[in-house]
């Protein structure tokens, strides 16, 4: 059988269980995920020579990152250009692209500095979206920024987030695609605090003060993403999973982002998913993979992002949940880093629009559970490789690993040049 044949074959049986498999590829082909710009520079950026801090860390050295906003774009598009699916790009403050002369600090940033950006997302159809960097600059005052004690530290990173917010607008302006803008800082300790509570009444009047800055709730979605922990911030973060759920929930258009590897090791995002979707309208994921911690290794086709992905999917979220991934791996391929999380997402989601959700669901409400695992342990071997090697075709990239020839190439004329 050649794959076309294989493909119908695999159509036919999905079609058994009431899956229609050319649905669920025109539905995959419309979903965004964003694909995150700080993968191909170990999170660097191009505003400051210092080090990466914030209480997160790459590791490895693997070489031809990229080093200026060219390379970076050239990088990205390569990736992407092995990837099926939608994509949108992730930008952080930190990736402003500054004409000679121009530069400014991060209080100061205006739209003309992310203009090649928007340029880049233009070429390739998407949307943007933006993270204000709270790390990795020397205005960090003791490790803390938005809930600093001291006023002008915190005076400066407001501003930052105000102009952020305003770049965030312009985004979705001149795409045409609300802008989904997450606000992550590393403050915390390092040891147990004497006042746990006093950083977080600041850090809920700072970003108070951050979206005193108008602007249309249609075109910016703000979010707040929360941490259990970073490194040298072991014993206290300030924004922790309560913190900004509880500000997400009382703050009218805020989303609560969750990250799935700043929880404790046993906690899912899958089950959280559901959860937060009884009460908000609108949520938004970072989808990693924590080895042990938060260590943003490459996300994978494994079984908690075929759950994250399977939860936004039957619970007809898709529209609800903004999707995007965050990782930093700087020891493999930059460029096959983000190919393999891009392209393992697609099969997650892939995966969840072939599972009869409906049928599954009424096993379970009729208590027929033995039924539920039999259904459910036999899905696992279906088809789903032929449906994908279709979706990747009518996409126009490769189903199987041949695209890794393109990065071999791609490594040995370019990277290894840098
Ligand atoms: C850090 C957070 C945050 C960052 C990016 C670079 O633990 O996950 O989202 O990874 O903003
Ligand atoms: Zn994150």
């Amino acid at each position: 059988m050649n794959s076309r044949e294989r493909y119908e074959a695999a159509k036919e049986q999905y079609g058994r269980i009431g899956v229609d498999t050319e649905a669920v590829i025109e539905r995959l082909k419309n979903i965004p995920v964003s694909l995150h710009c700080w993968q191909g520079d170990d999170v660097k950026g191009f505003d400051q020579d210092g080090p990466l801090t914030g209480g997160i860390q790459t590791t490895g050295n693997y070489p031809g990152k990229a080093r200026t906003p060219q390379e970076l774009m050239d990088d990205m598009e390569k990736a992407m250009s092995l990837m099926p699916g939608k994509k949108k790009l992730n930008l952080h403050a930190s990736y402003a692209i500054f004409e000679p002369g121009e530069a400014v600090d991060r209080d100061r940033l205006e739209p003309k500095h992310f203009a090649k950006w928007v340029e880049f997302a233009k070429k390739h159809d998407m949307g943007i979206d933006f993270n204000p960097t709270f790390f990795s600059h020397e205005k960090v005052k003791d490790g803390l920024t938005l809930s600093s004690p001291d006023e002008e530290t915190r005076a400066f990173w407001i501003e930052h987030g105000k102009a952020c917010i305003r770049i965030s607008e312009y985004f979705a302006k001149e795409t045409g695609v609300p802008c989904v803008m997450n606000i992550w800082t590393g403050d915390g300790y390092k040891d147990i605090p004497a006042d746990r509570m006093g950083p977080r009444l600041r850090y809920k009047d700072s970003i108070e003060q951050i979206l005193s800055q108008p602007y249309d709730k249609k075109l910016v979605k703000p979010c707040v993403e929360s941490k259990v922990f970073g490194i040298g911030v072991e014993s206290y973060t300030v924004g922790s999973a309560e913190f900004t759920l509880s500000f997400a929930a009382t703050h009218d258009g805020v989303l609560p982002l969750m990250d799935n590897g700043h929880y404790h090791p046993t906690e899912v995002v899958s089950d959280k998913i559901p959860a937060l979707l009884c009460f908000f309208p609108e949520i938004a994921l970072h989808v990693t993979r924590p080895v042990r911690w938060d260590s943003d290794h490459v996300v994978l086709f494994d079984d908690e992002t075929k759950e994250i992905a399977k939860e936004i999917v039957r619970n007809d979220a898709l529209e609800r949940v903004y999707i995007a991934l965050d990782y930093f791996d700087a020891s493999i391929n930059r460029i096959s880093a983000w190919a393999v999380g891009f392209r393992s997402l697609q099969k997650a989601l892939l995966s969840a629009l072939c599972t009869p959700s409906a049928m599954l669901k009424a096993l379970q409400d009729e208590n027929r559970l033995t039924e539920l695992m039999v259904m459910q342990e036999e899905l696992k071997l279906y088809p789903l490789g032929d449906v994908w090697e279709e979706y990747c075709r009518r996409c126009g990239v490769a189903a199987d690993q041949s695209w890794f020839d393109e990065v071999k190439k791609y490594e040995k004329e370019v990277l290894a040049l840098r």
